[in-house]
């Protein structure tokens, strides 16, 4: 398999952007948000076949797919509660890399064991399609699989190492991709060894400052009425 990732506009990797010290302090950050959040085994919408990947959430909004379809929710599917929230250092994470001018609203957490897989997909199940997305991978390595926007189109594989920050902005951003396999014994990181998948996604569009200030003082305006206010104006995003 080839070393370097395929040239596709908007697709960016950053090997190693995680320190081995960060990637632990994630793992333990982690353990709590399945502590709180316990990994599930999605299936597919109709046929209910499941993953052979466990995923949580954390964040205001968490992906699930069950036999009803795939959707983001605000509550665990089993335990009914709201998702913990996005530890910190991720959402530093986002702002350094991407720049995006609205935080991440969901931090799905994939798990694969040994000989778990994702067939190729597109993720659109997203209002927001100009937001970035930020995977970090952790653990094991993956063969990651990335082909083009049109399902028949070619496809590269490339590895996922520990530590490895890849973000899809763009055109590169409704690509098809997958994990072909995990590469057993490629890490130390995690214990009982396999590999760890966080994507980070914005889900809606953020209102705009536009927008945003209209709301502002739409609201003042009715709280104070009679009350004359200047429209800072703003950038649409
Ligand atoms: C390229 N996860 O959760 S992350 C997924 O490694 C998913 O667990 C894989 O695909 C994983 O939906 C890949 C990297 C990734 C995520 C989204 C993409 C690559 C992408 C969207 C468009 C193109
Ligand atoms: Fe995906």
């Amino acid at each position: 398999m080839s070393k370097l990732p395929p040239s596709l506009p908007g697709l960016t990797l950053l090997p190693g952007r995680l320190a081995r010290a960060e990637q632990e302090a994630l793992v333990a950050e982690l353990r709590e948000v399945v502590a709180a959040a316990p990994l599930f085994t999605p299936v597919m919408p109709r046929t209910g076949k499941p993953f052979s990947v466990c995923m949580t959430n954390c964040g205001p909004l968490g992906w699930v797919s069950d036999r009803a379809g795939y959707r983001y929710q605000a509550t665990h599917p089993a335990t009914g509660r709201p998702w913990p929230a996005i530890p910190a250092r991720l959402l530093a994470l986002w702002d350094e890399v991407t720049g995006y001018a609205a935080p991440p609203e969901a931090c799905l957490v994939n798990f694969y064991g040994e000989g778990a897989k994702m067939g190729l997909h597109q993720d659109r199940d997203e209002e927001d399609f100009a937001a970035p997305l930020l995977s970090v991978s952790l653990g094991d390595t993956g063969r990651f699989r990335l082909g083009g926007v049109e399902r028949s189109d070619p496809t590269r594989a490339f590895p996922l190492a520990s530590g490895d920050v890849l973000m899809l902005s763009g055109a590169s951003r409704l690509a098809h991709h997958g994990i072909d396999r995990i590469l057993p014994g490629t890490s130390t990181l995690l214990s009982g060894g396999g590999r760890i998948n966080l994507t980070l996604r914005r889900v809606t569009t953020p209102v705009s400052q536009h927008e945003a200030a209209q709301n502002r003082d739409a609201g003042e305006q009715q709280r104070q009425p009679g009350r004359q206010r200047h429209h800072p104006g703003g950038l649409h995003q």
